[in-house]
């Protein structure tokens, strides 16, 4: 492999945040409460007992923080929206002063020439829709399209592309089945409807930006983890199988027409229920692209046991795996065949280093994104068509239930002061983005 890696023309760079991690200004304009706000106030739901009432202040810094994109040479800010600022009660009125923030952002984005990747969904449910049994609750897809039209009706002529929902997986699976992020629910047969309603959601909205936004892309962000058994057992591939069907396939099969993973629909005994006649065409209205959120592989092992991980791990515990992003592009691709793909999110945890100044010389995470970026470019050459990859995150902000003890930033952010220092990978990083090129390394 050559020293300096050059990537297609036109291939878009850009970096990724959410709404809830690092808006802040939660009781502001109208928003109402999300299940977020709720989960946090649960004793020990969140590792360091935070919230995301201030968290990076986005809500009052957002012309700093497009500064600081334009400023590191990037082209494109992927972001999401937040539904309890635009339709506070979950349904019905359109609370415009929550739209304004977007619209602001939108345009400023656009005056810095940074292309705007809007996201709809990235888990802050209203609170009073989980209060009506949240996405369990077939209702819930139906005021997703609501929602979608609200907010496509009023920025759709100036936002690149929609994605409808960042990972449903984890909205299903850690929100209504192991607890670990809002709602905090712990029931198998909930995350089974949740799921089936996150993707007749998505399947709803897709036609609601096409009529109201005809000239943006218009998709969705899965996250993707490849799935290996610990040991040669069958017992080990088997879990591995189910694991990756429940992880990896659940979501992308029914969108690309296949229906859900027959195996592990049936290793894990959903009686399907929730499937009305029509669901499996709405889900499956083609896409323009699929958003590929990629950290780490996982092993699996039947016996429940924690299998060793023999890679060298971030500080979420997560295995460094490059390569598992190529194994994911072309398994994608070659399964599926979709248009285009994008990274919509690469990144990694590290206890950073702070000098004085806030500096943080994070050499680790350089290495994260070079070699992750190098097995892009691989997937690329082998015909796989990657349009962009976007840096997760662009600020170290709120980890979910990690509270802001783990931090994926490019940019340090001084929790005291709120001051945001741009770390060495951030300047790494916008050297890529301006040269096209991943340097010598
Ligand atoms: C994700 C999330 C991010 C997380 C990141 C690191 O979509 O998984 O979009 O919000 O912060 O993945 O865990």
């Amino acid at each position: 492999m050559p020293d300096s890696i050059s990537f297609p023309r036109n291939f878009l760079w850009g970096s990724a945040t959410s709404s809830f991690q690092i808006e802040g200004a939660t009781d502001e304009d109208g928003r109402s409460e999300s299940i977020w706000d709720r989960f946090c106030k649960q004793q020990d739901a969140i590792a360091d007992n935070s919230n995301g009432n201030v968290a990076c202040d986005h809500y009052h810094r957002y012309k700093e923080d497009v500064q600081l994109l334009s400023s590191l040479g990037l082209q494109a800010y992927r972001f999401s929206i937040a539904w309890p600022r635009v339709i506070p009660a979950g349904t019905g009125a359109i609370n415009q002063k929550g739209l304004d923030f977007y619209d602001r952002l939108v345009d400023e984005l656009l005056n810095a020439n940074i292309s705007p990747y809007a996201t709809l969904y990235h888990w802050d449910l209203p609170q009073i829709l989980e209060d009506k049994n949240g996405w369990v609750n077939r209702d819930t897809a139906y005021a997703f399209a609501d929602y979608t039209k609200a907010v496509v009706d009023r920025l759709g002529d100036r936002v690149a592309s929609w994605a409808t929902l960042n990972e449903p997986f984890v909205s299903a699976s850690l929100g209504y089945k192991t607890g670990e992020h809002a709602p905090g629910r712990k029931s198998p047969t909930d995350s089974f409807a949740a799921a089936h309603h996150l993707l007749l959601a998505h399947g709803l909205a897709m036609p609601v930006i096409r009529e109201f936004a005809p000239k943006s892309d218009a998709g969705i962000v899965l996250n993707f983890t490849p799935c290996y058994p610990a040991t040669d057992s069958a017992e080990d591939k088997k879990a591995a199988n189910t694991t990756d069907g429940w992880d990896n396939r659940w979501y992308v099969e029914p969108i690309a027409g296949l229906g859900y993973p027959a195996d592990a629909v049936e290793a894990l005994g959903w009686d399907q229920k929730e499937i009305q006649p029509d669901d499996l065409n709405i889900i499956s209205t083609p896409i323009d692209f699929l958003g590929i959120n990629y950290y780490t592989r996982q092993l699996q092992r039947a016996d429940g046991k924690e299998p060793v991980k023999p890679l060298p791990q971030t500080d979420m515990g997560w295995e460094i795996y490059p390569q598992g992003i190529y194994e994911t592009l072309t398994r994608l691709h070659n399964s599926h065949g979709f248009k285009k793909y994008f990274i919509t999110e690469n990144g990694a945890a590290f206890a950073d280093n702070a000098d004085e100044s806030d500096f943080v010389d994070d050499q680790n995470r350089v290495d994260y994104f070079h070699d992750h970026l190098q097995q892009v470019h691989r997937a690329i050459q082998s015909g796989v068509p990657v349009n962009g990859y976007f840096a997760w995150s662009l600020f170290d902000n709120f980890e979910w239930a990690f509270g802001y003890e783990k931090r994926f930033g490019l940019v340090r952010v001084n929790y005291e002061t709120l001051e945001r220092v741009p770390k060495a990978s951030a300047l790494w990083f916008g050297e890529v983005a301006k040269s096209n090129q991943i340097p010598e390394r």
